[in-house]
């Protein structure tokens, strides 16, 4: 369902309580609510990247202590994989810091690809832009997912990035579609923007025809070095709402509580949980920032009740 950025603000203005029960009635009404994603992400091409990304570690303009490192091999990728799989992860996704792939890269990524999936593990890659081609190269290998986030609203977007622009963004999520991949594109919140810029996002998100199958939702992991690197911190129930108006907007997408998971009391994580949030990334870290130690989080989850979705 197409819905306006003002109808979304409306969502977000709703009393906290109305929101939170109407999102976990539409959550129950698409999803068991006792089940739980679990992603596992590996940075397979580390720093360097020639892009500005205002809040990422990974950009050579920044000043951060993350060091430029070459592709890694199969071999390394796959041990990771299977170390991901041991430790309870349904999907691996490979994210790698370039603007997009190059050919001679692709073709290594493609090999990665094919042999995760023989581990039984969903994929996800997040390459940056896609050219014409790239995606139907991904898909043939099997690649399930290509994460590709739209990151904030057009109007704040030029705020963030000036290397690449919102719609070569549309392009490459459009790309993606026509290969057949499943979509997982969602954004960053408490990056300065305001409630009216998250609203944006959700609603550009929703419009998306058909919306993606899987929604991550980040929190800005404040980085040293980075333009973003002390932003102002989001108000932590406005995350929770942002949780809440994605479940409603996006009722049948999976929506993942992405980055900014660390230094989250395990209330607030119940309650993202209870606002409609049903997949995580776990894993000690993310790409090249802390996450909740798998064990705490395996611990979290058996307090809720929550149990591993298998796939999708
Ligand atoms: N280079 C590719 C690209 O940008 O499309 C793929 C990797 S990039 C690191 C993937 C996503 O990570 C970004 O789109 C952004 O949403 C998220 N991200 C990067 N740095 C982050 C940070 N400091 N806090 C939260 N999310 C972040
Ligand atoms: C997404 O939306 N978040 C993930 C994944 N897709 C690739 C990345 C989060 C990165 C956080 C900063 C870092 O660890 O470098
Ligand atoms: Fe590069 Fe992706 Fe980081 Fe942007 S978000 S600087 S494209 S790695």
């Amino acid at each position: 369902m197409a819905y306006t950025k003002d109808a979304v603000e409306r969502l977000f203005a709703r009393p906290f309580f109305d929101l939170l029960f109407e999102a976990h009635a539409t959550h129950r009404q698409h999803f068991d609510p006792s089940d739980i994603q679990i992603s596992t992400l590996l940075s397979i091409k580390t720093g360097g990247c020639p892009e500005d990304c205002g809040y990422c570690p990974q950009s050579r303009r920044h000043h951060t202590t993350v060091a430029d490192e070459a592709l890694l091999s199969v071999e390394e990728v796959v041990a990771a994989a299977r170390r991901a799989k041991a430790n309870g992860a349904g999907r691996f996704c490979m994210g790698a810091a370039w603007r997009g792939p190059k050919e001679r890269d692709l073709a290594r990524v493609t090999e990665m690809i094919a042999a995760i999936r023989g581990l039984g593990l969903e994929t996800c890659a997040t390459l940056g832009l896609l050219r014409e081609g790239q995606a139907e190269q991904l898909a043939e290998a099997g690649l399930d997912y290509y994460n590709h986030n739209l990151d904030t609203s057009r109007e704040f977007y030029g705020e963030v990035i000036q290397t690449r622009t919102y719609d070569d963004r549309i392009e490459t999520l459009e790309r993606v579609r026509k290969a057949g991949l499943k979509v997982c594109c969602g954004g960053i919140v408490g990056m300065g923007e305001t409630r009216s810029d998250r609203a944006a996002l959700i609603a550009q998100l929703a419009s998306l025809d058909p919306p993606p199958e899987s929604v991550p939702i980040n929190l800005l992991v404040r980085v040293p070095g980075t333009p973003l690197g002390d932003a102002p911190s989001l108000e932590p129930l406005e995350f929770v709402r942002t949780i809440a108006v994605a479940r409603l907007c996006l009722p049948t997408s999976r929506v993942r509580m992405a980055a900014g998971r660390e230094g989250m009391s395990e209330e607030l994580q119940a309650l993202c949980y209870f606002a409609g949030a049903n997949s995580v990334f776990a894993g000690d870290v993310l790409l090249t920032t802390p996450n909740p130690a798998v064990a705490a989080d395996r611990a979290l989850f058996a307090k809720l009740g929550l149990n591993a979705a298998c796939a999708d």
